[in-house]
């Protein structure tokens, strides 16, 4: 590779450029959406190094229960122990290195490779190696550990040996607005895989502004289309849908006081490590749930709360998660990352663990609206990839309803910075 002046350039000397070069306020240059270096420095300064959004509690309910998850070329096996914590290993075999747990999830006492039947436990220990000579310490191959912490009933892991400070700080701020519902209880009701044709940062800036919600007339029954947009900014065309948020607002916070739900905006998009937001917010309509006619998709609440007109709480977090917890259900959301071009968007669909489908819900009814949602945002995340792989993109500015596009990529930047900085 040579820069036009014919110097060498190494991929982090392009990188440490293009991050130089970057305008706040402005999206980023192509190469951060196209480029192989690009996306191999982003598994490294980001996947590799920040807690990363997996999974939920509810997806291994049962001692011995496993899955795996792919977070760029690693492969995270997620497993609960005999005593019913939830563990991460790394998904590599400690003889040659097979990957152990191959697809989908499954449920065993043991974790066997299928190479040479190397045994482990559910707590990563070593326990049986045929044919080994005398001498041979199983106790020097156990499965190496990944860091995984749960908030709430929901999974996150971490690959770097020393994860950044600040989650746990995070972790217990956003807690007690999800104890409520009892997620780590829940039933995972639905779940899906989307593929999407683009980069994974198009998949979270895309997630991270409703400019473009006109593409979502079922998600907008009861979606608010304001969201993200200051007061002053708000178009006349959104200020009827305004009217009645401020009006199911006020009524809202009335109960979230009464019952003692935590419901204020917490907002902290800034550069550090662990940076989030979260806020219960109001649906339109009947003001339950993501429906047609904004009623309760699942009878049976969640946490047995009291009453389904909760509206939702989002939680937002970088760099690859958001979710919506309702009194009804609740959708977990993680984007992880393909190839530059190619993301996986996994979509996990939680209810009351004793709610009864076909009794209590219908699973159409249920993931209906965020799976047409989640299409329609697949479909202009492959708009955006097309565009600003050719060469006549540029980075274009950002509307003042698109500050948490800026915030995750100065976030993102900033990740940058300090892995180059290493
Ligand atoms: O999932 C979200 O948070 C959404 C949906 C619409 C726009 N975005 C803010
Ligand atoms: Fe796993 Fe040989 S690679 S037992
Ligand atoms: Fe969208």
């Amino acid at each position: 590779m040579t820069s036009p002046d014919s110097t060498p350039s190494t991929p982090a000397d392009r990188i440490r450029n293009a991050v130089a070069r970057r305008v706040p306020g402005r999206s980023l240059e192509g190469p951060f959406y196209t480029d192989r270096e690009f996306f191999d420095f982003d598994i490294a300064a980001v996947f590799a190094r920040q807690w990363i959004a997996v999974a939920v509690d509810a997806e291994l309910p049962e001692p011995g229960d496993r899955t795996s998850v792919e977070i760029g070329p690693y492969s995270v096996l997620l497993v609960r122990d005999d005593e019913e914590k939830l563990r991460a290993f790394h998904n590599v075999c400690r003889h040659r290195g097979a990957r152990l747990v191959e697809g989908d999830d499954g449920s065993a006492g043991n974790l066997v490779c299928g190479y040479h039947k190397w045994t482990y436990g559910l707590d990563g220990r070593l326990l049986h190696a045929p044919s080994q000579p005398a001498g041979f310490d199983r106790a020097c191959f156990g499965l190496a550990p990944v860091h995984l912490r749960s908030v709430g009933g929901l999974v996150f892991v971490c690959l770097a040996e020393q994860p950044p400070a600040g989650f746990d700080e995070a972790a217990s701020r956003i807690e007690p607005y999800l104890l409520p519902h009892d997620l780590s209880r829940a039933k995972v009701a639905a779940r899906s895989e989307l593929v999407e044709e683009g980069n994974w940062k198009l998949v979270m800036e895309n997630n991270r502004e409703c400019y473009h919600c006109d593409e979502h007339p079922e998600l907008l029954r009861t979606f608010f289309p304001t969201y993200g947009y200051s007061e002053a900014d708000i178009p006349l065309r959104l200020r009827p849908a305004h009217q009645r948020y401020l009006r199911a607002d006020a009524e809202l916070r009335a109960t979230f006081e009464r019952l003692g739900l935590p419901y204020t905006l917490v907002e902290e998009l800034d550069d550090r490590s662990t940076a989030f937001r979260i806020q219960r917010d109001a649906l339109d309509l009947a003001g339950e749930s993501f429906t047609p006619d904004g009623t309760a998709a699942c009878r049976r609440l969640l946490g047995d709360l009291p009453t389904a007109r909760l509206g939702h709480l989002a939680l937002h977090l970088q760099p690859n998660s958001w979710f919506h917890v309702l009194a009804d259900h609740a959708i977990a959301f993680s984007v992880l990352p393909l190839a530059a071009d190619r993301t996986l968007l996994r979509t996990t669909w939680l209810v009351h663990p004793e709610a009864q489908e076909g009794v209590d819900y219908d699973p159409d009814t249920l993931q209906r609206v965020w799976r047409a949602t989640n299409e329609q945002d697949a479909r202009l995340v492959a708009l955006a990839q097309r565009g600003v792989s050719g060469p006549a993109y540029r980075p274009g500015p950002y509307a003042p309803t698109e500050y948490q596009v800026e915030a995750f990529c100065s976030w993102y930047i900033a990740r940058l910075r300090e892995e180059l900085n290493r």
